[in-house]
This record gives C-alpha cells, structure tokens and sequence, in this order.
C-alpha cells in the first residue's frame, strides 16, 4: 500500500470510453441511463454540501466503423445537450493496401487490423485521453475493433500513467473461435491496465431464466457494465456521510488487477444483511467472492432511514469474508433522500492473493474445443442492446436469474 500513488484534488475528470460494436453500445446504454454525478443541492439536506467531490464525466466512442459512430453520436447528442455535453467520436485507422483495410468500414472480425488502426490514430487517442485521471475502457472481446484496439490504447494510457480500468464483454461459448481471440487480447490487456472487470455474455446465458431471448442476455451483460461503471463512478462523486472520494477508489484500483464489483440492493426487515450478502455473491459477474481480495471498498446507500447498526454490519463483516487479516477496508456511506426504506452495497474488491488464469476468469470450461466453430463475421447489429427492456433493478438482479 506505501507506494500506492493517490490524488489530493477536490475534482476529477472521468473519461469512459467505449472501443468496437459493443464498447460503442455500453456508451449508448451508460449515457441513456445516466450517471448521477451532481444530485440537486435541493435534494440534499445542508451538511452534504460541503462534502461535494467535483466529478466531470466524458464519453468517447472509438470504432473502426463510422456509421456506426455518427448514427450514436446523433442518438447520445440529443440526451447529452441538457447537460451542455457531446459524445467525442474517433473513427480510427487509415487506408492499408496491404491488410486490406478501408478507413471507416470495420475491421470485419479481424483484431489485427484494429491493433493497426488504433496505432494509425495513436496520436489522436493519446490526445483525447491526456487530461484524465482516470479512464475506464470497455469494450466486447471477440471481434475485431474492441479486440485488436483496447489493448493499445490501454498501453498508452499505462505510459500516460493514467489510472485505469477495463471492464470488458467475453463472447457466448457458442461464438468459437471468437473466444480464442478474447483470450488472446484479455491476457494482453491485463497486462496494461490497474484494474479490469470481466463480464461473461457465456455466464449470464448460463444463470439466465430459459425463456429469455438472445438479445436479452446481451441486455442483461450491458446493464451488469452500466452498474459497475455507474457504482465506481457514483461512489467518488456523491456526497456521503462518511466520504469516499477519488483517492480512496484510486487506492482500490491503482494496480488492482482482477476486480470484482458486486452491487446488492434490498428492502425489508433483513435489508442490509441481504443485500451485503447479494453484492459479495454477485452471480453476474465471473468468480464470484471476495476471498483473497486486499483492497475493498464498500458503499452504503440508503434513505435517511438507514441506522446506525446496520453500518456497523457491514463494517464487521466485510472483512472476515476476505479471509486476509492485512485486507483493507474503505468503507463510506452515502444517503440519497429518496430511497427511504431501501439500502443499497457497492463492493469494488481488487488485489486477490490467488492467481486467476484466463479460462477461470472468462468462464471457459476446460476440455472444450473452441476452434471448431468459425465465425469472423459473426455480427450484431449495432442497436441490439439500445432499448430499454428489462424492468429496472429487479430485472438485473432477480427475476432473470434462475434461481432467484
Ligand atoms: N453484451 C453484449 N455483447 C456484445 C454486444 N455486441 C457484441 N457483443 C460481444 O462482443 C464481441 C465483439 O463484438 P463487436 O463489439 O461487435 O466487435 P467489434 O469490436 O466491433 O469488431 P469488428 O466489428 O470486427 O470491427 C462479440 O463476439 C459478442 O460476444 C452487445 O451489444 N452486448
Ligand atoms: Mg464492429
């Protein structure tokens, strides 16, 4: 922890960027829903209004294919203007005889081409990005934009020294090949980034009700991004009773490695109990436990309502469930007037003593042949996941699930 690099400002600037089809999705999804950043100085009771972290948040879409850049700058553009914001678009790449690359057109499937076209565009990338402390990249493993892209630009950003995490989408079992090539870059990216999140669109199929559709699932992986880009994001920027700000999530994640983000929400006699016990089992997201982990952080939000003993819960608990006498816990507390009733737990655990190999954390079951399905145009139109569809909370963390 001693050389753990922290910052010492009152505001941050938060860049999350989404690389290829399904890193542009999540930006339309994260915008769509929107981050609370700012609550209303009405809405919170006086005392909250000095311990106000600044937090700026800026959205870059980065792709190889610029239609689909232009058609969800024109979508995010009209929910973005009432903030005064606009999306940042780069379409990357130039013109190559040789790979048969055609600026603009995609990387149809092929993760060389988009390592090349985010080298093309470096410069531009590198210029977008320097004035952040902290960027979250996110992007769906498996094509060839995210694929070839996020690894160098997490590269640069590692040069930059700029903190940053990687919360990445691994393609359905049934996708082949595709798998091989995430495994490839994930192994890659790990390597530049301080922290990363995997989501498995394998795994959500797998823990998912039966009856849900294709492109449900895919719903189901995006909003898992949202919530954990939305939990870090909104941990650093809301004004709480006992104060996290941008140094202590830099703690967490500044060479954190593998991280969990578990969230858990609940209501009733049992709330905080049960919604501890929900973000610390976080079926959605790949390894599900915080044993072993070093560094967490934990927020609690609830209403005015919330007591003093349940604090204490979790403040008792948290640590015991790592298993590390040396882990260490941030623990702050945050209250939002209009969640009466209700509490709500982000867990960021990061810096596990066990060593995760790739097929672990992708979900991939050993002995399983990935080569023998082909699919390097396998597509998906880049709307798929943009619709509302799911009702709400209860949709992400019960009533899709199969056990629940
Ligand atoms: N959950 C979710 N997963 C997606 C979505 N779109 C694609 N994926 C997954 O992400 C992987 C990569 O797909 P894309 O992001 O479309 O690929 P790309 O980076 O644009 O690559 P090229 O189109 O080849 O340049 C796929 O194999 C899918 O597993 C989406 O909207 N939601
Ligand atoms: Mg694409």
């Amino acid at each position: 922890m001693d050389n753990v690099k922290t910052s010492n400002k009152d505001s941050a600037k938060i860049k999350i960027v989404g690389i290829g089809g399904a890193g542009n999705n999540a930006i339309r999804n994260i915008i769509k829903k929107g981050i609370n950043v700012l609550p209303s100085s009405s809405e919170l009771p006086m005392f909250f209004t000095k311990a106000r972290y600044e937090v700026d948040v800026e959205y870059i879409a980065i792709n190889t294919d610029a239609q689909q850049l232009y058609m969800l700058k024109e979508e995010c553009d009209e929910i973005l203007k009432d903030q005064g914001k606009e999306l940042k678009i780069i379409t990357i790449g130039k013109d190559n005889k040789d790979t048969g690359f055609r600026k603009g057109q995609g990387a149809g499937g092929d993760p060389e081409r988009g390592r090349k076209a985010a080298e093309d565009s470096l410069d531009e990338i590198k210029e977008a990005l320097k004035d952040a402390d902290m960027v979250f990249l996110t992007a769906g493993l498996g094509g060839g934009t995210g694929t070839g892209a996020t690894p160098v630009i997490a590269k640069a950003l590692k040069e930059m020294g700029i903190l940053t995490v990687a919360v990445l989408i691994t393609p359905f079992l049934f996708e082949g090949e595709r798998i091989l090539k995430a495994r490839e870059a994930l192994a890659d990216i790990q390597g530049y980034v301080d922290s990363f999140m995997v989501i498995s669109n394998e795994k959500l199929k797998n823990i998912a009700r039966k009856d849900l559709t294709f492109l449900d699932v895919m719903k189901m992986a995006d909003n898992v991004l949202y919530r954990a880009i939305k939990g870090i994001v909104e941990v650093i920027s809301y004004p709480g009773y006992i104060n996290l700000d941008f140094a202590d999530v830099e703690s967490v994640l500044r060479d954190g490695g593998y991280a969990l983000i578990g969230l858990g929400a609940s209501t009733g006699e049992n709330r905080i109990k049960d919604a501890l016990e929900k973000a610390v089992q976080n079926k959605l997201l790949t390894l599900n436990n915080i044993k072993g982990a070093e560094r967490i952080l934990v927020n609690i939000c609830g209403g005015p309502d919330i007591r003093m003993e349940e604090v204490t819960y979790v403040g008792e608990h948290i640590k015991s469930l790592t298993n590390r006498d040396d882990a260490v816990v941030y623990l702050g507390v945050t209250v939002d007037p209009k969640a009466t009733g209700k509490v709500e737990v982000t867990i960021i655990a990061t810096n596990f003593s066990q060593t995760f190999t790739i097929e672990d954390i992708m979900d991939i079951p050993k002995n399983q042949d990935l080569t023998a399905v082909k699919s390097p145009f396998f597509g998906f139109s880049s709307s798929s996941s943009s619709e509302e569809l799911l009702p709400g909370d209860e949709g992400l963390f019960g009533l899709l699930l199969e056990e629940e």
